[in-house]
């Protein structure tokens, strides 16, 4: 456990104790309470260069709906969705050029957190960026595009608090509800890699960092 990371921290936007133990969701899935809250001012500003090059999307469903999700990407590939299905795509589908870089200190922060995960090794080529607003959702699915499953997810919650919903590896399975706070990782992997999540209807507020926005960076080993 590193709690020298974690020194003079400001607590008081929810109750959670960054640098407590690992919180278990299931076999190979935790919650890393408040491990990346001291990087978030880093990690937003350079999510905001990373959509000064690839801008924000609403992608579009096979089924032809667009995603309440707004989305973008960085690292060697970026996931993608249009009438044609799911894929990792190496360019942006927007103007045709490589996504942009992942920042050394996203992946350090990834790296770091599946390590404390029991996940050493960890070595992501993408990094799905997602925001959020009131109302905004994710509905129950699987992360099955990525060729390797036995890496493990990290998953970056940034601004306003969301219900991340966990369930088994049946969609009927009912899913759990867990608060997710800005800083809050979850990491991801093993006997729950092919969990069913989601992300309930974003509740309004107002962060101190990101106003009526949440953002999630998910990590993954797509290729
Ligand atoms: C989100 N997250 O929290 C959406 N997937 O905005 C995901 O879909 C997700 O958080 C796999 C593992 C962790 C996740
Ligand atoms: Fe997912």
């Amino acid at each position: 456990m590193t709690f020298d990371l974690f020194d003079n921290l400001d607590n008081s936007q929810d109750g959670y104790a960054p640098g407590s133990a690992p919180e278990p969701l299931a076999e190979g899935a935790v919650v890393l309470r408040g491990f990346a809250r001291t990087q978030a001012p880093q990690l937003l500003d350079e999510i905001g260069d990373i959509a000064a090059k690839a801008p924000w999307r609403h992608m579009i469903t096979p089924g032809g709906l667009g995603m309440s999700v707004a989305m973008t990407n960085c690292g060697q590939a970026g996931w993608v969705s249009d009438r044609t299905g799911y894929r990792y795509d190496p360019c942006d589908p927007l103007d045709g050029e490589p996504w942009p870089a992942m920042p050394a200190a996203f992946f350090d922060l990834a790296t770091r957190a599946a390590a404390e995960a029991g996940f050493a090794g960890f070595a992501p080529d993408a990094c799905l960026i997602n925001q959020y607003e009131p109302g905004t959702r994710l509905s129950l699915h699987q992360d099955r595009d990525e060729r390797d499953l036995r890496a493990p997810i990290v998953s970056v919650s940034l601004g306003l608090p969301a219900v991340f919903l966990f369930g088994g590896l049946r969609r009927a399975d009912r899913p759990a509800r867990i608060r997710l706070a800005h800083g809050d990782v979850v990491v991801w992997g093993g006997p729950s890699r092919l969990a069913f999540h989601g992300v309930a209807p974003l509740a309004d507020g107002d962060h101190p960092l990101l106003g009526q926005k949440r953002i999630n960076l998910t990590f993954r080993k797509a290729l």
